[in-house]
């Protein structure tokens, strides 16, 4: 398939009823459309594809952030003010670990722990990314599929005007202060996407694609790096839209408006869409954003993006499936 929805209606009829549904997403603002998507995809149809660029291994244990996020938004453990790790957390590793001058600038809470530790030994044992988060999903009574990008190693890397940081030394360690002038993803052109992720983007009963209101340039962008992902999505045989992770030129969560701006881009939705052209037949801005101008390659559209409840999760999964379903059946309603 070719050309975006703008210029083509989807197939109705004739293959198998769309059902699945694939979000791509990073950590804490896209697992909260994610966790709105598993709350009303019917359950096991819903696949959802984790950036793993900001996998890092630190005290022995390997960390997936994003991955992490996701699992404990779907299995209600979230920390809601925090966005990261669980909730009801308690920090006495934290505490012992300070007694003993050990590196404390990444916070691992106590039951959190568990999931590092447990990711680390089956890791260890051969399994691999794929299969141990899998593993957890089932144990986090998970009914989605949570899929790693890469079973390969791929690695942000932010060159700065304090030089080259890898990607959790930025974000958390110096709080994304350091001025960003370009993002690597070390390992992207020799990875390969999982096959559970290539044959999620083929399946024949695709609903929609959803890429999550995440950072496009460190969360998004590292997957659409892995060789074939762009060409498994412009082959997709359903609707792909965006969520505007920017609400009034405002990043809702993190440094994505900071780092757009510091790499001398506009720092709008509209900004995030045209990153995404050709990729998506639709991307939604904010309900409260002022009028945008039409985009040739997309449909523009709109809702209320900011997710401040579970019900607000779940009013914003089925917008963005109702505009999808719109456009498969030659419907498409944008205009602003
Ligand atoms: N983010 C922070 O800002 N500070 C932390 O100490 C921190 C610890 C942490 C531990 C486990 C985990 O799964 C995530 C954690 N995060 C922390 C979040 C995470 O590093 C970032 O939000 C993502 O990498 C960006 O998507």
């Amino acid at each position: 398939m070719s050309g975006t929805a703008a210029q083509r209606a989807f197939a109705v009829g004739g293959g198998p009823r769309p059902t699945a549904v694939v979000a791509l997403c990073g950590g804490v603002g896209g697992a909260k459309l994610a966790d709105g998507l598993a709350r009303v995809v019917p359950a096991g149809e819903l696949s959802i594809i984790v950036n793993t660029a900001d996998d890092f291994r630190h005290l022995g244990l390997w960390i997936s952030p994003d991955i992490d996020s996701v699992l404990y938004a779907l299995a209600g453990l979230a920390d809601p003010v925090r966005g990261w790790g669980r909730r009801d957390e308690t920090w006495s590793f934290m505490a012992a670990l300070r007694q003993l001058q050990a590196p404390d600038w990444f916070q691992l809470g106590d039951a959190d722990l568990a999931l590092h530790v447990e990711r680390t030994r089956r890791l260890a044992q051969g399994e691999t990314l794929s299969e141990v988060t899998a593993h957890l999903g089932r144990a986090l009574g998970i009914a989605a599929r949570v899929l790693p990008m890469s079973d390969d190693r791929v690695s942000t890397r932010l060159l700065t005007d304090e030089g080259w940081l890898d990607f959790q030394e930025y974000f958390v360690h110096r709080q994304c202060c350091p001025r960003v002038q370009r993002i690597e993803f070390v390992g992207a052109a020799q990875a390969h996407p999982s096959a559970a992720v290539l044959a999620a983007l083929r399946r024949d009963d695709l609903r929609a694609v959803v890429i999550c209101p995440s950072n496009p340039l460190v969360s998004i962008e590292p997957i659409l790096a892995l060789p074939g992902v762009r060409v498994a999505l412009r082959d997709r045989v359903a609707p792909a839209l965006a969520v505007t992770p920017i609400i009034a030129g405002r990043a809702i969560k993190g440094p994505a408006a900071k780092m757009l701006g510091e790499l001398g881009l506009e720092v709008s939705g509209v900004s995030v869409a045209q990153r995404y052209a050709g990729l998506i037949d639709a991307f939604v801005i904010d309900a409260a954003d002022p009028p945008a101008a039409a985009t040739p390659q997309m449909v523009l559209t709109r809702a209320q993006t900011l997710m401040q409840t579970p019900a607000d999760r779940e009013r914003l999964a089925h917008a963005v499936l109702a505009q999808a379903d719109a456009m498969r059946v030659g419907l498409g309603r944008g205009g602003m």
